[in-house]
């Protein structure tokens, strides 16, 4: 269903519109091309079972040209016969945000305009997805065929005029398509309110032991932490840094890692490296920081460094502390992507509870949440995480940085419920899970913007090695390479399979390392090397010792440095 004041647009289309890991990314001047975005937005509704009647969610992270891009696709909307966008109040909404509104609205979509992780500006980048009815990022078949449209697309539709003033709360009707702008924070504050308990977190906050710290670094995430962390749960102001999004995060990168979050990790007593800081007085008790859209999260004790994956088994195995997943009668599944380590793996068996491993992308969780493996009831609850500091659960469909944080409140909170005693720690919290369960080493070293072909070369020697690879061979004393493949994922809902979801080396200890090519930077290519080694009982080395000869064997077998001529990653978490 068209618009009788539609107008039909010629255009021959862009090559160049294939959504990566999480939709389309790219350079700012790319998505400013004349009808660059229209036609991203065209061959996303060429891609559904109709658009005439859609309820749908528009928002993004307050990246330079968000504000453009939400008016364009509000013409291209009405210009597709869309009943209904809602808007966040000025086009703010964090991803979570979205997710969480078009599950609770029941919308039948939404677009997210984000390049997450990456910077803003007009010489960085932007992004654009779309969001199906479960809340979650678009599956593959969806992404695929909306690519297939990009490169077909000859016209558009839109209806001229139909810019909303995105600044003032409230419903308007133009052309004949509903525009409802809305408070950006309160469904998803409410949605936090009824997963955990905030009386028992706000007595943690207000003992005088304790200080914690947050920083936005400038992005979407800091609406919601002064409306949750500062109004209900009484944080002080001057505990929540970078918490007013700026359209270029400040000139930051909204990337929380011991790299990039760099003011935190000071403020926490920390180096780029996750090691103590010495000399450093007055460290807080707990530090986080958030992505652009803050969907990501990092989470620190004082003079510590939570990894990720050790995160997500951390809130997994302390779910019981959470009041939704206590209410439920417990966890009852916990999936990770496969280059997460295997920690949580540790705790599903204990709990034993199912365990899933599925490909990098977020968009891969969302069949296990919605299927009938989880009964398909919102109380038969799903935690699930990444390596690339990503951690949710099954009560939206994206990762949600303020949701672990709450999740690590929440289990603080409930190991200092006695103020008469002393304050149980991050790091003794930690140590303690690795005393039961084990640790597992784990770093990620990443190459970014490296020439494309010869990050090519890298990969394409790697699989020559799988594809000859017979025999066990011993590498190194005490690593013995069992196993080697290119990861490939059955899906157990849709029976969808995904190759090539990244190059793994397995030892016969378990120990591994594994490579992939990043599917959301915008220069280049980027090549990640993750690497990974359990240890029973040995849970106090330095990460760099545990992993030195992995790291070098990985190196070598890669041929990486020679490659690429690259001495040094860019970036180690
Ligand atoms: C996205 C995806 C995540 C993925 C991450 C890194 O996160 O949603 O699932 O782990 O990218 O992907 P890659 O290794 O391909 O760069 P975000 O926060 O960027 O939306």
């Amino acid at each position: 269903m068209k618009r009788d004041l539609e107008e039909a647009i010629s255009v021959s289309g862009f090559v160049d519109q294939k959504p990566g890991t999480s939709g389309l990314r790219k350079k700012t001047v790319i998505f400013q091309q004349p009808h660059y975005v229209e036609c991203f937005v065209q061959s996303t509704f060429d891609s559904l079972d109709g658009s005439g009647g859609l309820t749908l969610v528009v928002g993004g992270d307050g990246r330079f040209y968000n504000d453009v891009m939400v008016q364009k696709i509000l013409g291209v909307a009405a210009g597709n016969g869309v009943k209904k966008v809602i808007v966040g109040q000025n086009g703010i909404l964090s991803t979570p945000a979205v997710s969480a509104l078009i599950r609770e609205l029941k919308a039948d979509g939404g677009f997210i305009l984000t390049a997450s992780h990456n910077p803003g500006g007009p010489s960085n980048d932007c992004g654009i997805k779309y969001n199906v009815s479960n809340g979650g990022p678009a599956p593959e078949y969806l992404t695929d065929r909306i690519y297939s449209n990009t490169l077909k697309i000859i016209k558009y539709f839109r209806v001229a005029n139909s810019e909303v003033d995105l600044s003032k709360i409230g419903t308007v009707v133009k052309n004949g398509m509903e525009v409802q702008v809305i408070d950006s924070t309160a469904v998803y504050r409410d949605l936090m309110e009824s997963i955990f308990d905030m009386k028992l977190i706000s007595a943690l906050i207000a003992r005088a032991d304790f200080r914690f710290v947050y920083d936005a670094m400038h992005g979407v995430a800091g609406p919601y932490a002064k409306s949750i962390f500062r109004e209900l749960l009484g944080v002080p102001m001057e505990c929540l840094l970078n918490c007013d999004p700026l359209d270029d995060f400040g000139g930051g990168h909204p990337d929380p890692n011991l790299t990039y979050a760099h003011e935190l990790v000071e403020v926490m007593g920390l180096n780029s490296k996750g090691e103590a800081l010495s000399g450093k007085e007055s460290v807080p008790d707990f530090g986080a920081a958030a992505d652009g859209d803050a969907d990501r999260n990092m989470v620190l004790g004082k003079s510590f460094f939570v990894t990720p994956s050790d995160s997500l088994a951390l809130i997994a195995a302390n779910a019981h502390c959470i009041p939704y997943f206590r209410d439920a009668g417990g966890l009852k599944t916990i999936a990770r992507s496969m280059p997460t380590s295997g920690a949580a793996d540790i705790v599903a068996k204990k709990l034993n509870i199912p365990m899933y491993q599925v490909p990098t992308g977020w968009k891969f969780f969302g069949n296990l949440m919605d299927s009938s493996i989880m009964g398909k009831d919102e109380k038969n609850p799903l935690i699930c995480g990444e390596e690339s500091f990503g951690t949710g659960s099954s009560h939206i469909r994206e990762k949600d940085g303020i949701w672990a944080v709450l999740a690590w409140l929440s289990i603080l909170a409930d190991r200092n419920k006695d103020p008469n005693l002393k304050l149980v720690s991050v790091q003794n919290i930690v140590e303690e899970h690795w005393k039961e369960y084990g640790r597992n080493y784990y770093c990620r070293y990443d190459y970014e913007e490296v020439q494309s072909d010869l990050a090519n070369e890298v990969m394409q020697g790697l699989t020559k090695y799988i594809g000859e690879f017979t025999d066990p061979v011993l590498l190194a004393p005490g690593y013995t390479l069992s196993e080697c493949d290119e990861f490939e994922y059955h899906d157990p809902i849709d029976e969808s399979v995904s190759s090539h979801q990244g190059w793994r080396f397995i030892m016969s200890d378990g120990s591994r390392f594994v490579f992939r090519l990043s599917g959301t930077g915008s220069v280049g290519a980027t090549i990640r090397l993750y690497i990974e080694k359990f240890e029973a009982k040995d849970i106090k080395m330095t990460t760099a010792a545990a992993l030195e000869t992995l790291v070098s064997l990985a190196l070598d077998l890669s041929n990486l440095q020679n490659i690429t001529g690259r001495n040094e990653p860019t970036v180690i978490t």
